[in-house]
């Protein structure tokens, strides 16, 4: 009867697909979840969001019948919409963690990226399409890019191209989508790629393009002394007015600011709750309120960070970190960034050389893989004479320090800045990318807040160091600095705060500049 506006999901329960249902809804559709195999083979139509690592998906659907089921429905040419994992699984095996067998479908290996050509891995962002063959799903629209996050690719080969509908040049050619009769498959993400029909975007045809570079919107969010959450913004990580009152600067809701930003073309938007470190975040229901409303209306990956780590309540019960990050993906969150807590497990490492796979870093990227956690470092500079009075990483500063000191090294901080570490940002860097982190955040104490331009110092330091994505924060005042950042170092993106809450710089005119620079940048 109503079946016309009805879509199946297969929802295995390993991990967020709150944005794929939202966008399912936004488009006007019920949804009906999938319980038993039979659901599966009388579905009118079926999409299937794959989410974590691949092994223990097949894992489920073996043991549950599903894979069977997904095999009869799909050799049937029903309708099918497989999503990133949901494509990998078609294949006939995964070198993730494996190899692993696949359903089978399509011939063909899934492997990891090589990130030794200078391309960062896990492959985060938007990049345009090369079309191999017609299909509806990615037919009409603008000129769009899409949202990629994922480590393994499938590759186009004689024995699989009668299924390969778009490709992607990432280093390599790999497959973007596939599409036989009914069933489609998409290794991007439709449901994060900003579009308001969901899997319809226009591909570039033809055209050559490189990753975008994004431009990222963050909201530090904290309870205020009146017990609102509000979206507040330091001054050299300083939140409070220097007024008598010394009340908690308060620059908007952050529900409200997030689906701004999101309008105004941020390619994501990331929220920090600054007093993590201290207050329990799943005390802080707002918070993961604010992440269930972001993200019906909000197209674009979401990151929260703020307290993510063990935690013992006042009655004595044991939260894991894990167990926080799942409640804030449940909630809608896309990744989840570590601040303090990264800080302490790099030092542990780096002190005994051993990975014990207990830490919220190692654990968290385990289970949800490391394209889900983002480490976020907030150093701060310490100037030095010469680079062998310390023993951690320094740079050669291209502007001299106050005692005209040449050198600085970049102290790692803990507790929203208000405790130094003996650690440097590159030290932990490298010791958090060891340990799992999919990506970095680099924030800088000295610029936050400043609109004097990013450290450039630093940023080239680490994006050099690394070779997973990294995140310049810390400083943006004007549309140059962007184009500064990304011409003068390897920063995967740029993010900030202050130039958008004052409303100074909205996201489109930061990107308009980029592109008449020559940046490629998703429009
Ligand atoms: O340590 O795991 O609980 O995580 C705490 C998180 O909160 C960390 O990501 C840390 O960076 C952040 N945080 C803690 N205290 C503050 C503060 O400001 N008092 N905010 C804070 C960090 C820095 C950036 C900021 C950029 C851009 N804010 O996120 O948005 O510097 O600002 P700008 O463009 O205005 O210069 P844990």
């Amino acid at each position: 009867s109503n079946s016309g506006s009805v879509v199946t999901l297969l929802d295995y329960g390993a991990g967020n697909v709150r944005s794929v249902r939202n966008a399912i809804h936004h488009l006007g559709y019920e949804i009906e979840d999938v319980r038993t195999p039979k659901d599966i083979l009388n579905a009118d139509r079926l999409i299937f969001p794959g989410v974590g690592a691949f092994a223990s998906a097949m894992d489920i659907l073996a043991k549950t019948g599903m894979a069977e089921a997904l095999c009869t429905y799909i050799k049937d040419d029903r309708p099918f919409l497989g999503i990133c994992l949901g494509l990998q699984l078609l294949f006939e095996s995964s070198e993730e963690n494996g190899p692993v067998n696949g359903l089978g479908l399509i011939p063909g290996v899934v492997g990891r990226f090589n990130s030794s050509n200078g391309f960062r891995v896990p492959h985060i962002g938007w990049n345009a399409l090369q079309i191999a063959k017609d299909s509806e799903i990615l037919d009409d629209i603008g000129d769009h890019h899409v949202y990629f996050v994922h480590s393994y690719r499938a590759m186009p080969s004689d024995d699989n191209k009668e299924w390969v509908s778009s490709t992607c040049n990432y280093g390599e050619d790999f497959i973007a989508s596939i599409k036989r009769g009914n069933v489609h498959a998409v290794q991007f993400h439709p449901e994060k790629s900003g579009g308001k029909k969901f899997v319809l975007v226009k591909p570039t045809h033809g055209k050559a393009s490189k990753l975008a570079k994004r431009v990222i919107a963050c909201l530090d969010v904290r309870t205020n002394d009146k017990g609102d959450l509000v979206v507040t913004k330091g001054d050299q990580y300083d939140v409070r007015e220097h007024t008598k009152e010394n009340e908690v600067r308060n620059l908007g809701k952050p529900v409200e600011l997030a689906g701004q930003y999101y309008k105004d073309g941020a390619d994501e938007v990331s929220f920090l709750n600054i007093t993590g470190f201290r207050d329990f975040p799943l005390g802080d229901l707002p918070m993961l309120q604010v992440l269930r409303r972001t993200s019906e209306n909000v197209f674009v990956p979401l990151t929260v960070g703020g307290g993510i780590r063990d935690f013992t309540d006042a009655n004595g019960r044991h939260y894991s970190s894990l167990e926080v990050a799942s409640e804030y993906f449940r909630s809608g969150a896309d990744k989840i960034s570590i601040g303090s807590d990264a800080v302490y497990t790099a030092e542990e490492y780096l002190k005994t050389k051993v990975k014990k796979g207990k830490s919220s870093l190692e654990q968290i990227s385990r289970v949800y893989g490391n394209q889900a956690v983002v480490v976020s470092i907030d150093p701060r500079r310490v100037y030095v004479k010469s680079p062998n009075d310390v023993q951690f990483k320094t740079v050669r500063l291209t502007k001299p320090g106050p005692n005209g000191e040449e050198y600085a090294w970049y102290q790692c901080t803990v507790s929203g800045g208000r405790e130094g570490r003996p650690i440097g940002a590159y030290e932990l860097a490298k010791a958090v990318e060891e340990l799992g982190a999919g990506e970095i955040l680099l924030n800088c104490i000295d610029c936050d807040g400043q609109g004097k331009g990013f450290d450039i110092d630093l940023i080239k330091l680490i994006s050099d160091a690394v070779s997973i994505p990294v995140i310049a924060s810390s400083g943006a005042g004007a549309v140059e600095h962007f184009s500064e950042v990304f011409m003068k170092t390897n920063a995967s993106a740029a993010l900030a705060a202050g130039i958008f809450h004052r409303k100074e710089v909205p996201v489109q005119s930061v990107k308009e500049h980029l592109l008449k620079e020559g940046i490629e940048v998703r429009i």
